[in-house]
């Protein structure tokens, strides 16, 4: 047995995972740091998602008469059941996703912090009052459950993303079923384990308010075709939300779409270097470039642009890249073979369309034959070309250089992705252009930090092929309920909205 398996069979039993389910089917989980194969799991057939979805739904008639206020101490107990946990999932995470330790540390903190802003939230369902129109009426909403949500997440954040939308979906009175990736299914048979705990202490939970359903692509579509799932709620590639939200969208259900990003950064010539060079660091390389929110494109005024591009090649030729679960390392490997051969296959084009490539070679295969480390890649291209336009998930920063800031703000928006946006400048009116209706179209704009590692508190989410979801903080609950608009008369008349006669 591989140390790593060894590892990762004593975490998950530390966190409560039945050992009887990981040697138990088809479905091989490996982990990138080195390929070794850590678990097979059985995979759900449909007959087993379809039963699954009407538990959630018995789950949510009961569920949804429990007080708001009290749903939140459920989340609340499971926000304490996630610190107690946090080092050992955040370890599972950097094994089974890649991370580094800080970042799958990072991963549990955002879980929990979620779930304290969800607990916060039970207390604070709003609705409106509405002046009416006619003497002795009222008017005003009401915030119902909607019942059965469905979750669909991706490798890349294995854990939080279903945070995001269980902490949430549970405070706002639904039942969630919750399909993760079929590459990181280990973390999220450990959050079921702990939601268990959570439901334990809490004492009336109705039973099977959260479910894991592991399996490939056909699971997911089942949990998306079912009439009775309310909400699909799905993070992952753009081609998969083109599958998804028409479909949802058949049958008259709602979707919440988390897609591709092709996040840029703009550098103006007051910019702040040192600022911009960490910021676009960080966000560029983190997470080997695999987060939907990782920096791709660098947009820079051409007076900064060697010192800035020199500076950017320099800090990512010390990059310290290798096993994530070595203290140091910054750059953890790729998911798997597909996603280097892609990150390959991106680079290749992009020297075809004059671009010059610095990095993006493949290290460490010596000690990790089995696995994907790769050197992240600065590529500096004559125009915004096809290539560029393309979501590559892998760590390749593309440079274009720009003299005029209106030419900076197009080439900013000309992609078909819209998810998050940086400026680095320390001209106030360039900023303040760029937060502005005519600056980035992206759902998330920033100023002097970079495009990743984004609150909670705010909505998560971006326009355009990203899909024009919200997740997360701010008002981003509303997705998890429907909305019924209320009249009231206490009067001993009827009279009739916009004046209208009808007396019988
Ligand atoms: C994602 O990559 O799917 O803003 C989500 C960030 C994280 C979330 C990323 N908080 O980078």
């Amino acid at each position: 047995m591989s140390d790593l398996k060894q590892r990762s069979l004593s975490l998950l039993s530390a966190l409560g995972v039945d050992p009887a389910q990981l040697a138990a089917g088809p479905l091989a989980v490996r982990s990138p740091v080195d390929g070794s194969l850590l678990a097979e799991l059985a995979i759900e057939g449909p007959s087993q998602v379809t039963g699954a979805i009407g538990m959630a739904r018995t789950a949510s008639l009961a569920w949804r008469d429990v007080p708001a206020p009290q749903r939140g101490q459920l989340v609340r107990l499971l926000g304490e059941e996630l610190r107690a946990a946090k080092p050992q999932l955040g370890e599972l995470v950097s094994i089974e996703a890649g991370k580094i330790g800080t970042e799958g540390l990072g991963e549990v903190q955002e879980m929990i912090d979620i779930c304290d802003f969800a607990v916060g939230l039970s207390r604070q369902l709003y609705g409106l009052t509405i002046a009416s129109e006619r003497p002795g009426h009222r008017m005003m909403e009401t915030w119902h459950p909607l019942g059965v949500v469905g979750v669909i997440t991706a490798f890349n954040f294995p854990v939080a993303v279903w945070a995001w939308n269980a902490a949430l979906a549970l405070v706002c009175g639904n039942a969630v079923v919750w399909k993760p990736s079929e590459k990181t299914p280990l973390t999220a048979l450990a959050c079921q384990a702990i939601f268990e705990r959570a439901a334990r202490r809490f004492g009336q939970a109705p039973a099977q308010l959260n479910q894991v359903i592991v399996g490939l692509r056909e699971t997911g579509e089942v949990l998306v075709d079912d009439a009775r799932v309310a909400l699909v709620s799905a993070t992952g590639s753009t081609r998969m939300g083109r599958a998804v939200g028409p479909r949802v969208a058949q049958r008259f259900g709602r979707s919440l779409l988390e897609l591709g990003g092709n996040n840029a950064v703009i550098v103006t010539p007051s910019a702040d270097l040192d600022l911009a060079v960490r910021g676009i660091a960080f966000a560029a390389v983190g997470t080997a470039g695999q987060r939907c929110t990782s920096t791709r494109r660098l947009i820079v005024h051409a007076s900064v642009k060697d010192a800035l591009v020199g500076r950017l090649k320099t800090a990512f030729a010390r990059l310290p890249i290798g096993s994530p679960l070595e203290a140091g390392t910054l750059v953890g490997p790729l998911i798997d073979r597909q996603a280097f051969e892609a990150m390959q296959a991106a680079l290749a084009a992009a020297r075809a369309e004059g671009g010059t490539v610095t990095g993006g070679e493949r290290v460490l295969d010596h000690a990790f034959p089995q696995a994907f480390y790769v050197r992240p890649a600065i590529v500096e291209m004559p125009a915004q070309t096809d290539t560029v336009r393309h979501e590559t998930f892998a760590p390749i920063l593309y440079v274009l250089a720009y003299t005029d800031f209106d030419e900076a703000i197009a080439l900013q928006n000309e992609v078909p992705q819209g998810l998050s946006s940086a400026i680095f400048s320390n001209d106030l009116r360039e900023a303040e252009r760029f937060l502005s209706a005519s600056g980035s179209d992206c759902g998330i704009a920033n100023v002097n930090i970079g495009t990743s590692g984004a609150e909670i508190g705010g909505a998560f989410g971006g326009e355009k092929e990203t899909g024009g979801g919200r997740e997360s903080g701010s008002d981003a609950w509303r997705a998890y309920m429907r909305r019924a608009t209320n009249t009231v008369n206490y009067s001993r008349a009827l009279p009739l909205a916009q004046g209208v006669k009808f007396d019988v």
